[in-house]
């Protein structure tokens, strides 16, 4: 569907709920710009930027980065691309996230990934990753056509440092404390859908439906 209006999504929820693939899924559909805040950090980390090589223990014992910071990478990210849609993965994390967000520009939607714990530590203990992309593998779901090597590039994929076990549990910590608070924050606003499953295939055409349906609205609101 052709975009008439700027559009201005978010995707949210716990880390391993699929974020990353319902994003590619959206971006290919609907020509959204997809903004990753984890891939924008392993890039950094990648590239051994200064900020990179502050935050790498950050991410790696599964801690939140500092709101400021954060909300400074991104934000000036969001002023670059004024003109474009976008969908955000990752970022607001927190509600001092949501409130700078909010300060910049308004968000249309905020789409929630509600996924149970069980179903996240198993996935992404078998996660492969091709960094530069951000594309990622399941070695049960959605295995790369050439075994450790990314279908577009052919370059290896590794493991994220923070996708063992231990890491994991305390990003889901940090997802409980700092991150479930921002799903009220939008829910009082008016803008959260929310969408439960263990499956990526079973919730991606109820995302798909619901998106159609919203931008037939806002385009016609346009119109
Ligand atoms: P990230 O990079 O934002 P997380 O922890 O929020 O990391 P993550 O791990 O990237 O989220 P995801 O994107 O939600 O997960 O999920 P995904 O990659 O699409 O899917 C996970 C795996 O499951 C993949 O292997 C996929 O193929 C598979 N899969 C998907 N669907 C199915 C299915 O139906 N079945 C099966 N079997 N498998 C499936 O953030 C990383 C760190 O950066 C910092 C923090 O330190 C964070 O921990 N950070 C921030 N800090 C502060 N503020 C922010 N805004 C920050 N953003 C990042
Ligand atoms: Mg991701």
């Amino acid at each position: 569907m052709a975009l008439h209006r700027i559009f201005r999504a978010v995707v949210t929820g716990p880390p391993g709920s699929g974020k990353g693939t319902v994003s590619s899924r959206i971006t290919k559909t609907f020509g959204l710009k997809h903004i990753s805040s984890g891939d924008i950090l392993r890039a950094n980390i990648n590239a051994r930027t200064e900020l990179g090589l502050l935050m790498k223990s950050c991410i790696d014992q599964g801690q939140l980065i500092p709101d400021d910071v954060m909300s400074r990478l991104i934000l000036s990210d969001l002023r670059a691309t004024d003109q474009s849609s976008w969908l955000l993965d990752g970022f607001p994390r927190t509600v001092t996230q949501a409130e700078a967000l909010d300060d910049t520009c308004s968000v249309d939607t905020v789409i929630n990934l509600n996924v149970p714990f069980q179903t996240i530590k198993q996935r992404l203990t078998s996660r492969w990753t091709h960094l530069s992309s951000g594309r990622v593998y399941n070695i049960d779901f959605n295995p790369p056509k050439v075994p450790g090597l990314d279908d577009v590039t052919g370059e290896p994929l590794v493991q994220r440092d923070d996708d063992t076990p231990e890491t994991v549990t305390h990003r889901l910590k940090a997802y409980e404390t700092q991150t479930e608070p921002v799903l009220e924050y939008y829910r009082s606003k008016g803008v959260l859908q929310t969408f439960s499953g263990t499956e990526t295939n079973k919730i991606w055409p109820l995302v798909e439906a619901f998106l159609h349906r919203k931008l037939q609205l806002v385009n016609q609101k346009v119109a």
